[in-house]
């Protein structure tokens, strides 16, 4: 933690201090008449300039702010300044500073506004709150003096805060990215999801093996939540369905679970910058209606007396740590179903309280399903509109297929959600037969528009088919959220078009304006201004401080890429940030790295197709390329890696293994000394990423193309300054059409010219016989020169590569090479490099997420902002 912190704590800012003198020094012969909106040196400002400048530290708020921290430390938490833990002050903190959002978010509650959005996710990344919550009040500064008032550093508060773990990766994180968007651009919205006992798991490396130990960020509670026993909804499992003839043959059915589970609320209040909007995060915990049988404990049985709390707690235990493979397990069903069910019915109760007519939701709410986790919506909405609200059939589908709408974030057919039927049917039997009804109705109008005739209307009807009958019965999760949702969205232009053309071809067919594109966005507030203080206050002083509330002003950097003084400035930020990595670097891994080096980053999941194993490919073909020729001009390099592999993902384990046995030979030979470096740093994070990314000269992105649906890292690095080398996959793409070809190194077969390869014979043989380099770098790995205690050890990686390579990386190899090479001349020429950088962080804006929420409110949800 400290180290992390430290960069945070008030003296430091950034490392920009030490700095200082050399900032604010012009450079010799300097001409700044050209530039626009351009305050001078002498106008640099202490304090941070996020906080809003109507909003100054100003004594009285310092003051008030103070006595309020020291009474929840001594009236909330029960400790005095002298027995305060680091994580006591941070509750004290949080629970100060969560009053101040209080009376914000009673405005929002209170008012009803036309229409909400309601996001629903099996996974929310959020990381820490206490800087976002700050800095969004306007209270960085204060904060930062009321502590330092009471002898605390606010460096050391912020560090002590537990990340909420509550996703995996990318989908995970774009929910946070978005409820931040959505509270800074005013959008009344609410997000739904599970309260897990346990996020993701801690990655520790026991001899270069990846473990996995229990996260525990509710160890101590969770100062920012508020419990809503009032908010409890009763969500039902198994049993049967009866059938009654109401009037005029109408049929009711009603479902008659066998087994309840509680759900109740824990809000987690969302500031929106400049604290105007406060939404709410709503996290469902499973609890028991029987916390205990008394009769049974009375009994000697005290195990077995608690055993139906346990099934039910079970529930919002942990979260799935899988990003990619399906689960396919039970708990997996009943935790979607869990809180999509209690979702509906809390929002469905909100609107007819506030609306009277249920037939109205459509026009008051829309409902966004995070990829297909929640899309037992369908069928859960049907069921409660039509038993609870005794709606009929169609005028229930209307207002279903108006309110819900779908994000699809993976082609990959492996991550593709598909449940037994038979299970479906034990576990939510009235869902099935809803799903069956709709199914027939959906395949009855095949028939309808004539297409009886055509040749192939079984193989039609087959693929429309929300059952695949393929491999046993299964429910197509994607076709029924598809089916039912009004719009359905991609994540990149690319991930979008793929989405018509492969997996929702013939669906698309039948409704050509369902589908629509909403490329990925990433929200500036906490991937620049909070994570890069620096650099930030950089872009302040050179385009002003509107730039924090529009990120399109960020353009105006442009004019400086080849300005020398602000070069020297923005080299020196990335450097103080570089610095602060090395000393992470060194104190979890003990490895040296010289923060003047190149540092190649790739941090993301683990997985085959992201081809993290190309990476290190390119590493042992870069370091047997040093010890043959050690005398030549190498640009030095640190390749960082950070990353967490499913925990039965074994080919992925193995990846991180090699990554870490390479290090090991790499850093240890002193022939390559200081030219080549490899970190695997552990336990990768929000806040590790936060610390990672400002300091990372170049960004690596080279899944295969096709695969990578979007890419939101891709997008925090671009804007942060580093130059990506990627293929031309998801928002890679875009990225290029915004910072321009001449500012990023691209390589690789694009998606096209991957599936034309794909289904070649022999492209792997053939493609390492053409590239000996590659031959030699799989030939070092096969011998077991890396691990010389288990020769074979890599044998799967690399009888892989030679037989299948499912994921071109043989194919790639020769061009990525290349484009490595380019960037170490890149390197040399630093005028160039840096020019280069700025016009990416210059070139970036397009990627904020309140861009894409204005997007989404627009085009899909059809609300005001
Ligand atoms: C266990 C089943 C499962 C399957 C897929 C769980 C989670 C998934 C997710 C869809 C995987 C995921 O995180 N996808 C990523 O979504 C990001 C946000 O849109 C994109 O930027 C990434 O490219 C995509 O891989």
């Amino acid at each position: 933690m400290a180290l992390e912190t430290r960069r945070r704590a008030g003296a430091d800012d950034g490392g920009l201090h030490v700095l200082k003198d050399a900032i604010l020094a012009p450079a010799p012969g300097e001409d700044r008449s050209d530039a626009p909106e351009r305050t001078t040196h002498a106008t640099f400002r202490e304090p941070a300039v996020w906080d809003k400048p109507a909003q100054p530290a100003s004594g009285d708020a310092v003051a008030d702010l103070r006595e309020a921290i020291r009474g929840k430390l001594a009236y909330a938490i029960g400790k005095t300044p002298e027995t305060a833990r680091e994580r006591d002050w941070f509750a004290a903190t949080a629970l100060a500073l969560r009053d101040r959002i209080v009376d914000a978010c009673q405005a929002t509650d209170a008012s009803v506004p036309n229409k909400r959005v309601y996001y629903l996710s099996l996974e929310f990344l959020i990381g820490r709150l206490l800087s976002d919550a700050m800095n969004n009040l306007g209270l960085v500064e204060t904060t930062r003096a009321a502590l330092q008032s009471l002898g605390v550093d606010l460096g050391t508060v912020e560090g002590a805060e537990p990340d909420a773990a509550l996703g995996n990766g990318g989908l995970g994180r774009l929910a946070a990215c978005f409820m931040e968007s959505m509270a800074s651009i005013g959008i009344p919205a609410m997000g739904y999801g599970i309260r897990y006992d346990h996020g993701l798991f801690r990655q520790t490396f026991e001899d270069g093996w990846q473990r996995e130990a229990p996260e525990t960020w509710l160890a101590e509670g969770n100062p920012w939540e508020f419990a809503r026993p009032d908010a409890t909804y009763t969500i039902g499992f198994g049993g049967h369905v009866t059938m009654a003839a109401v009037s005029d043959g109408v049929i009711r059915r009603h479902w008659y679970p066998a087994e309840t589970v509680l759900a109740v609320a824990h809000d987690v209040p969302v500031v929106g910058w400049k604290g105007k909007t406060v939404n709410t995060l709503r996290l469902w915990k499973a609890e028991s209606e029987a916390p205990v049988e008394l009769a049974q404990f009375n009994g000697g049985d005290h195990v077995g007396a608690v055993s139906a709390r346990m099934r039910a707690e079970a529930i919002s235990r942990v979260l799935y740590p899988s990003d990619s493979s399906t689960a396919g397990q039970e708990l997996r069903l009943r935790q979607e179903y869990f809180f999509t069910s209690a979702s509906l019915q809390d929002l469905v109760r909100r609107h007819v309280a506030e609306r009277g007519d249920v037939r109205s939701l459509h026009d008051h709410a829309a409902i966004q399903l995070n990829d297909t986790h929640p899309a037992i919506a369908v069928p859960e909405l049907m069921r409660i509109l039509l038993e609870d609200h005794g709606l009929q059939w169609e005028d229930a589908w209307h207002v279903t297929t108006n309110t819900l709408h779908y994000t699809n974030h993976t082609l990959l057919p492996e991550a593709l959600e598909t449940w037994p039927v038979e299970l479906m049917e034990r576990l939510l039997p009235r869902h099935m037969q809803i799903i069956y009804l709709i199914n027939w109705m959906h395949l009855e109008e095949q028939g309808r528009h004539g297409r009886q005739g055509e040749t192939n209307f079984a193989a039609h009807l087959a693929s429309v088919s929300l059952i695949d009958e393929s491999q046993g019965r299964r429910v197509r999760m994607g076709h029924l959220a598809f089916h039912g949702a009004r719009r359905v969205n991609g994540v990149s232009a690319l991930h979008t078009d793929l989405m018509r053309s492969t997996v929702f071809r013939d669906l698309h067919a039948l409704d050509g304006d369902k589908i629509v594109n909403k490329t990925n966005g990433i929200t500036f507030r906490r991937w620049l201004h909070n994570a890069n203080p620096g650099l930030t206050r950089l872009a302040v002083e050179a385009v002003g401080s509107g730039v924090l509330d529009d990120p399109g002003l960020l353009r105006g950097l442009d004019a400086f890429a080849e300005d020398p003084a602000f070069v020297k400035r923005y080299a020196a930020a990335r450097f103080s940030r570089k610095q602060a990595l090395a000393e992470i670097i060194a104190e979890r891994t003990g490895i040296e790295v010289d923060p003047s080096a190149l540092f190649d980053v790739q941090i993301k999941r683990i997985h085959e197709y992201k081809r993290q194993l190309l990476n290190v490919i390119e590493t042992v073909a870069l370091y047997q390329a040093i010890k043959a020729e050690p005398h030549k001009d190498w640009t030095p390099r640190v390749k960082i890696f950070g990353g967490k592999a499913a925990p039965s993902y074994s080919q992925a384990k193995l990846i991180i293994k090699l990554a870490l046995d390479v290090a090991k030979a790499v850093n240890d030979d002193p022939e390559v000394a200081d030219r080549l470096k490899v970190v695997f740093l552990p336990n990768y994070s929000v806040s590790l990423a936060e610390a990672i990314i400002p300091a990372a000269d170049l960004s690596e992105q080279i899944s295969t193309a096709g695969m990578e649906a979007s890419g939101t890292g891709n997008m925090k690095l671009a804007l942060n300054g580093a130059l990506t080398v990627g293929t031309l996959d998801g928002a890679n793409i875009e990225i290029r059409d915004h910072v321009g070809a001449d500012n990023i190194f691209i390589f690789g077969l694009d998606a096209a010219g991957v599936q034309a390869r794909i289904t070649e014979t022999n492209y792997a043989q053939k493609a390492i016989q053409a590239s000996p380099r590659l031959g030699a770098a799989l030939d070092m790995i096969a011998s077991g020169r890396f691990s010389p205690d288990e020769p074979n050890r890599f044998r799967p990686l690399t009888d892989d590569l030679r037989h299948r390579d499912q994921y071109l990386l043989t194919v790639d190899f020769d061009d990525y090479w290349r484009a490595q090479r380019q960037i170490d001349a890149a390197w040399k020429d630093q005028a160039r490099w840096w020019a280069m950088a700025i016009r990416n962080t210059a070139r970036m804006a397009w990627f904020s997420s309140d861009r894409s929420m204005r997007e989404y409110a627009e085009e899909i949800w059809r609300v005001q902002v």
